[in-house]
């Protein structure tokens, strides 16, 4: 076969409905994010600090070869409900959640100081979404499908009402810097995470009413807002202290040593 014939079925078999433009742009966006956290995170010696590079880095990565593997068309599945509609599921999102939500929620909840035990359920209830989530997206039976999306948005609000009052409660007992960075970056969880359950609904998955192409978009658009978004206000933030910017009381004690 020429070459040009091979590239081009190659090409076309990236993505089913030209799609992979914007998995591709993901896939870009998450490891630009990626670099740039490990970038401005190399000299940073507070342990404190390098923690929340290390896990918003973790962040950045799985997603990025989420983001690869649904482009090269791995991490796509075809579910064919009970009435003989067929569907293709990008079921990659759901590893990449699955891992990535909760490294958010911990995250947020060491910025907060909150309980170790706090963060536990946080995380429980939030691993909890996303599998009734992924139930959602695999049914074959559309009452099974809505049924489970219920279920799961009803544990969403469990974890984005936690966030607000116990892990709230926690960061107002922070420093200034602390307690700005924690309302920030709870306001991106409370609006961008609140969407993924309308765009699935009004997605191919739920109503149809959005094609896969425009629904690949939003989940594109809100995966880098809720990721890399949220790192850089993380790791901007005087909050969490890194390389050059202000030296923290530790590092000074760390250095006098
Ligand atoms: C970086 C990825 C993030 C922040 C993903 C968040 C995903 C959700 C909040 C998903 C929620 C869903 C429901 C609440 C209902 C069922 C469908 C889901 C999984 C899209």
């Amino acid at each position: 076969m020429p070459t040009d014939t091979v590239w081009a079925l190659q090409m076309s078999s990236l993505g089913v409905e030209g799609e992979g433009i914007w998995l591709a742009l993901g896939t870009v966006g998450m490891l630009l994010g990626m670099v740039y956290f490990m970038a401005k995170g190399w000299d940073v010696q507070d342990p404190e600090a390098e923690e929340f590079y290390v896990i918003t880095i973790l962040i950045a990565g799985i997603a990025a070869s989420s983001y690869l593997s649904m482009f090269f068309g791995f991490g796509l599945t075809e579910v064919e409900l009970v009435n003989g509609q067929v569907l293709d599921i990008y079921w990659a999102r759901y590893a990449d959640w699955l891992f990535t939500t909760p490294l958010l929620l911990l995250d947020i909840g060491l910025l907060a100081g909150a309980k170790n035990r706090d963060i536990a359920t946080l995380i429980g209830i939030d691993a909890f979404m996303i599998v009734t989530g992924l139930f959602a997206t695999l049914m074959t039976v559309p009452v099974a499908r809505y049924a489970f999306w219920t279920i799961s948005t009803i544990a969403m609000l469990f974890v984005l009402y936690f966030l607000v009052v116990v892990v709230g409660e926690a960061a107002a007992e922070a420093d200034e810097d602390t307690q700005s960075t924690f309302k920030v970056l709870r306001n991106v969880i409370l609006v961008a995470w609140a969407v993924y359950p309308v765009a699935w609904l009004v997605g191919t998955e739920g109503l149809g009413l959005l094609s896969l192409y425009g629904e690949t978009l939003i989940f594109m658009i809100l995966d880098l807002f809720a990721k890399i978004g949220f790192g850089f206000i993380l790791l901007r933030s005087r909050a969490v202290v890194g390389g050059d910017s202000a030296p923290t009381p530790s590092a000074e004690e760390a250095t006098a040593d």
